[in-house]
């Protein structure tokens, strides 16, 4: 598989030398301290500390240094000797500080002190924690609980989150939307319409025994390194795993183990999928349309020739509905349409689908590539179609797995966090607390984006995150967020959401979680929920940035104490005083899932929370799984036009979100900018422009409203036609707050409608 000579691109295979040099680079060579490297190797083991970077699952038998270059990174981003003291905040303006870049603000180091916005001066000014949580409670008590809201990136354990929901319900709303809600709200929506189950139905042990694995939007390089381990051992006993993406990305292609000597000098790479398309933006549901148009080819052909169903007809009669409507709906949508809309041809989709019929068992992935666009319900729709054809679902070495992104976002939506009360069991909350949880609605992030526009959300509390970074519509977000009454940040290191303040605003400094915790109790150890849904303890050594600091989960009950009555089942000083109780709770509020928590929260590779599907019971409304009919070919919003493109946002290998820890996106090979507009050679020429014009953005929604970003490089990229590639979060100010997937509202950031002006 050759790239285009006249792209940029990167010679090499992921991981390797280079993953290494990339650690190197950022932190220089003091960072390979006895202290950082202690840490390090504790990473991910059993009765270590779980990685701040992706939810890829820890195993029972982790490597010696169960960590990846990412994960590295932001560990050691963490355990930076750089601190952002009160003397920082005295000498910078916040409206200075809003000048910087983003890079330039986390280089600022780790908060050291609670801060209390001050307008007179517009600084930052040091203030006591109680004097901040009885401000905090104060504003808080003098407003309409509705017109709150709890924002969680996902991150915090289960034990904060699960006090964080606790606190919005006791307080009186359901204003909880999460990072999850920009990010895999689409599969927490969509796979459960379709299976019961909001989250992934694998185990790690599937992927020792599956025969082909299908990649839909997901880069396993990038975002979830350790996870090419377990694709390179799958690959390697003859697994074959096909892959669907508009960009070539390294990690999919091919893989040099950076644990494996023998291939670290040899740089022998593992050749990761064994088929590669370059499906256009958008174009996955006719890309596995036309798949299953093949499947249902062989299966008529293999029926009347030797009365052999490929199908597994069995399970379709027994476990399934709305088979016949989806078939309906294959067979009369032609091959032009299907090659139309995926931009693939017949023959390649006829391979990728033979790969799934020679295959015993079948795993689906998928990410940000499937759930960020329109209609990305649909997607997931039909990548399950896919599966239920032969039963791979609920069946060992068969099943769907959604990558997550933050560590513990699955986990702080398993413990309460969400703006769905019927996804909380109330009924154990009553009796637990003895209060009476609101029974309504609460807003996710798009609702609560509109409600800070149109001024009926007043307060808005950050556990976590970079929500005015992370959102789509900036330029309207962060001027109408400065007419909030109350903005609070619970964060490590400086943001630009925490130079864009309400009236009354504090920045309130944590723990990071390789930090110890010591409470009353002693020290104290936090659990979170991986990818597979595994349960895992997580005890943090350092000695703490600064000894001004609180962990989050005593933040969160020093604001809940100065918010709410006292209540003598409400007990926030023993919870804090020791978090076993917290996970009592949880069981108690969860027992299925979290049985015995304390004594199981250090099984090694973590404890299984459990999962319905798995086991083909489906809580779905006609009680079986459902196939879906498609109503459309393409997960894009808007249709085509003349100069409009469909621009994908991008992650590199050199950022965590909105963390930018550098200028190298190495496995794309693009280095020192991230100010660039990828685009084909073709399309470049067809447009009139030049490698290397800078050139502007701006968003094409018909709306009316003006969205540009100026300054960007033209880079030739080997992509599909109309499409173009750039940065998240730079390019989020041309995404419109409308433009999110239908059914999950999580904002559609990889088929954006852009112009390109020159
Ligand atoms: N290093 C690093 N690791 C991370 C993160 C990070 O920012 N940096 N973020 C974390 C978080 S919160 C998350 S959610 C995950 C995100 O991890 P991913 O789910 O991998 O998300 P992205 O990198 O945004 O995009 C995924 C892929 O989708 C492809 N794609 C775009 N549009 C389409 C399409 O229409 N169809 C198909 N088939 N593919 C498409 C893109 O080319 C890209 O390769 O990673 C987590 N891990
Ligand atoms: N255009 C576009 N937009 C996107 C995406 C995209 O692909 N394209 N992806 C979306 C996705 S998948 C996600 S998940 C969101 C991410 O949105 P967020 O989760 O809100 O953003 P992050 O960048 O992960 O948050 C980083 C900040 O978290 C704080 N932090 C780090 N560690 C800790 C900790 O241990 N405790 C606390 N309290 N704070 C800590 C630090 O201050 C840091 O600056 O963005 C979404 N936005
Ligand atoms: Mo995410």
């Amino acid at each position: 598989m050759a790239e285009k000579d006249d792209t940029v691109h990167y010679d090499g295979p992921s991981g390797g030398w280079g993953s290494l040099k990339g650690v190197a680079r950022i932190f220089g060579k003091e960072w390979a301290t006895p202290m950082a490297l202690e840490t390090l190797r504790r990473q991910n083991k059993p009765g270590g500390f779980m990685c701040v970077s992706c939810a890829w699952t820890k195993p029972e038998h982790p490597h010696p240094a169960e960590f990846c270059e990412n994960g590295a990174k932001a560990t050691l981003w963490e355990l930076t000797e750089r601190r952002c003291t009160p003397d920082f905040f005295a000498k910078h303006t916040v409206t200075e500080l809003q000048g910087w870049k983003d890079y330039d603000l986390e280089q600022a180091g780790r908060l050291t002190q609670p801060m209390r916005y001050d307008r007179a001066s517009d600084k930052y000014v040091s203030v006591e924690w109680n004097e901040a949580f009885q401000a905090i409670g104060a504003e808080l008590k003098a407003l309409d609980p509705k017109s709150a809201v709890f924002y969680a990136s996902g991150r915090a354990s289960l034990e904060t989150s699960y006090l964080f929901a606790l606190y919005a319900r006791l307080y009186g709303h359901n204003n909880l939307p999460d990072s999850s809600n920009m990010c895999h709200e689409t599969t927490s929506v969509g796979l459960k319409k379709v299976t019961g189950s909001p989250v992934g139905t694998c185990q790690l042990k599937d992927f020792d025994l599956c025969d082909a694995i299908f990649f839909f939007g997901q880069n396993t390089g990038s975002n979830s390194p350790r996870f090419l381990h377990t694709l390179k051992s799958a690959v390697e006993r003859g697994c074959r795993i096909v892959t669907f993406n508009p960009v070539r990305e390294k990690g999919l292609i091919s893989f040099v183990d950076p644990q494996n000597p023998v291939q670290m000098v040899t740089q022998n790479a593992t050749e990761i999928s064994c088929l590669y398309y370059q499906v256009k933006p958008g174009g996955d549901i006719a890309a596995i349309m036309g798949m299953i148009k093949h499947v249902l080819a062989v299966e008529d052909r293999q029926w009347t020739e030797q009365e052999h169903h490929l199908l597994d007809v069995d399970f379709i009669e027994q476990h399934t509905h709305g088979f016949d409507l989806m078939v309906g709906k294959v067979k009369s949508t032609t091959w032009e349409e299907i090659e139309q809309e995926s931009g693939l041809t017949r023959t390649d989709l006829e391979a990728a689908g033979q790969v799934y019929c020679d295959a015993e068992k079948v795993i689906g992935i998928y990410g940000m590539g499937v759930t960020q666009h329109v209609y990305g319900s649909q997607t997931i729709g039909m990548l399950v179609n896919l599966l239920l054809l032969r039963g791979n679902l609920g069946r060992e070495g068969a099943g769907i797995s959604p990558v997550r992104g933050h560590s513990n976002v699955q986990g702080q939506r398993t413990v309460g966090i969400s703006e769905k009360p019927e996804l909380v069991p109330y009924d154990y909350l009553k009796k637990i607390f003895e209060f009476d949880p609101p029974p309504e609605k609460g807003v996710n992030t798009v609702e609560a984006c509109e409600g800070i526009i149109d001024g009926s959300i007043k307060a808005f509390v950050s556990l976590g995150g970079n929500f005015v970074r992370a959102i789509p519509e900036r330029e309207q977000m962060e001027a109408a967020w400065t007419k909030m009454r109350l903005t609070v940040q619970i964060a490590t290191k400086l943001n630009r959401s925490h130079l864009i303040n309400g009236e009354i605003a504090y920045l309130l400094p944590c723990l990071g979680r390789s930090e110890e915790d010591m409470q009353e109790g002693g020290a104290q150890t936090v659990t979170m929920e991986d990818s597979l849904s595994m349960i895992h303890g997580s005890v943090g050594k350092r000695k703490p940035a600064s000894e001004h600091l609180l962990s989050e989960l005593a933040i969160v009950a020093g604001m809940a104490k100065s918010t709410l009555a006292p209540k003598p089942t409400i007990k926030w000083d023993e919870w804090v005083g020791d978090y076993g109780k917290v996970r009592d709770l949880i069981e108690a509020t969860y027992p299925d899932k979290f049985k015995d928590f304390n004594a199981r929260m250090f099984t090694p590779g973590g404890f299984f929370k459990g999962n319905k599907a798995r086991e083909r019971i489906w809580s779905t409304d006609s009680g079986k799984a459902e196939f879906t009919t498609p109503t459309t070919l393409t997960g894009v919003g808007v249709p085509d036009k003349e100069g409009r493109y469909r621009m994908i946002t991008m992650r590199s290998n050199d950022q965590f979100n909105t963390t930018i820890y550098g200028l190298s996106d190495r496995l794309r090979g693009i280095e020192g900018t991230r100010d660039v507009v990828l685009m084909s050679p073709k399309e470049i020429a067809a447009a009139g422009l030049a490698v290397g014009q800078v050139v502007s953005l701006v968003s094409d929604a018909d709306d009316g409203v003006h969205r540009q970003v100026d300054g960007l490089t033209v880079t030739p990229f080997d992509l599909p036609d109309g499409c173009i590639g750039a940065y998240y979060p730079e390019m989020n100010p041309l995404i419109p707050l409308w433009y999110h997937e239908k059914l999950s509202k999580t904002p559609a950031a990889k088929g954006v409608p852009v112009r390109v002006l020159p």
